[in-house]
This record gives structure tokens, C-alpha cells and sequence, in this order.
């Protein structure tokens, strides 16, 4: 009986391992979310409280939103954690920057751009100027637990200009 028994819890084992083994996607080693064209709004003259933005093109081939939470400066150039950021009107109709609540949303099998006026990656307190034309790096976190390393390129504000929509006029990035 004893033995029989064991047979049983085997051939379970055995037929969930198969279970899991099919209904387990491939594993996959290419990323799923993709940065490119990053760049920074360059400091060159750095003063008290300076901050900028980084801007760039994120996308998501995978079958599941994702959202860039936040971040880390890896280059030195601040101590504080890096935020997602949204530009949006407030009651009285200015445009005024603000936390992305829950993140910034790389939609599945789309893309996200990240352009002054819009949605940027947040840089406070800067402690070292950014002069153009220098590559800052970063990492990016994602709401499925991943992280992403970015290298951005310093231009001014002109050299991103395509897409710019001034925001009243206040916003600096
Ligand atoms: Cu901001």
C-alpha cells in the first residue's frame, strides 16, 4: 500500500513538472524594454539648486505594461534618487511638474517619449555642472522589478528642439 502510494505522488510530481514545463514561457534573454536617443539638458554653469531633465525614447516589446519608477544616477552628479516626472496643467492652468503617479507607462508592444514639457527623468540638487556634449549615466527602475542603465548625451535645451512645446514659459526642461 505504502509503496503504491508513493507511485501515486511520483507520477503527480512527474505530470506537473510536464504541467509546468508547457505552460512556463521561454525564457527569454533579450530585454523586453529598450531606451534609446537619451539625453540630459546640460549645466554647464552650475548654481545652488540647479536640476535637469533626462529625456529619451522607452520601449516595451513585451506582452505587459511596465512603468519606470524612478531611478539612480550613477555618473556622481547627485545624491538624491532620480524621479519620474509629468508635466501637467494644475487648477489654474499652469503647467507645473509633478511625481508620475505610479509611474511613467511603457505601454505593450509601444513606446514612450520622454521630451521637454512632458514626461522627463527627474534630477535634483545637482552637485557637478553638465557640460555639454558630456554622457551621464543612469539606471532606471522598472515596476517589474528590472532595472535598465542609460547613457545620456548633454545638449541644451535647442538641441532637442523637434518636439519642445514651451509650458508657459517657467519650466526649464
Ligand atoms: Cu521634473
Amino acid at each position: 500500500m505504502k509503496t503504491h502510494r508513493m507511485g501515486a505522488v511520483a507520477i503527480f510530481v512527474a505530470a506537473l513538472a510536464v504541467l509546468t514545463g508547457c505552460t512556463n514561457p521561454v525564457t527569454n534573454s533579450e530585454p523586453t524594454v529598450t531606451v534609446t536617443d537619451a539625453w540630459v539638458r546640460a549645466v554647464p554653469d552650475l548654481a545652488e539648486g540647479d536640476m535637469t531633465g533626462v529625456f529619451m525614447t522607452i520601449a516595451n516589446s513585451g506582452t505587459e505594461d511596465v512603468y519606470v519608477t524612478g531611478g539612480t544616477d550613477t555618473t556622481g552628479l547627485t545624491e538624491t534618487p532620480l524621479e519620474a516626472h509629468e508635466v501637467v496643467a494644475d487648477a489654474s492652468g499652469e503647467m507645473v511638474m509633478q511625481l508620475a503617479e505610479g509611474g511613467i507607462l511603457v505601454p505593450a508592444g509601444g513606446s514612450v517619449q520622454l521630451m521637454p514639457g512632458g514626461f522627463h527623468i527627474m534630477y535634483w540638487n545637482l552637485t557637478k555642472p553638465i557640460a555639454v556634449g558630456d554622457t551621464i549615466t543612469l539606471t532606471l527602475n522598472l515596476s517589474d522589478g528590472t532595472t535598465i542603465d542609460v547613457n545620456a548625451i548633454a545638449m541644451t535645451l535647442d538641441g532637442g528642439t523637434e518636439k519642445y512645446v514651451p509650458a508657459n514659459g517657467g519650466m526649464e526642461h
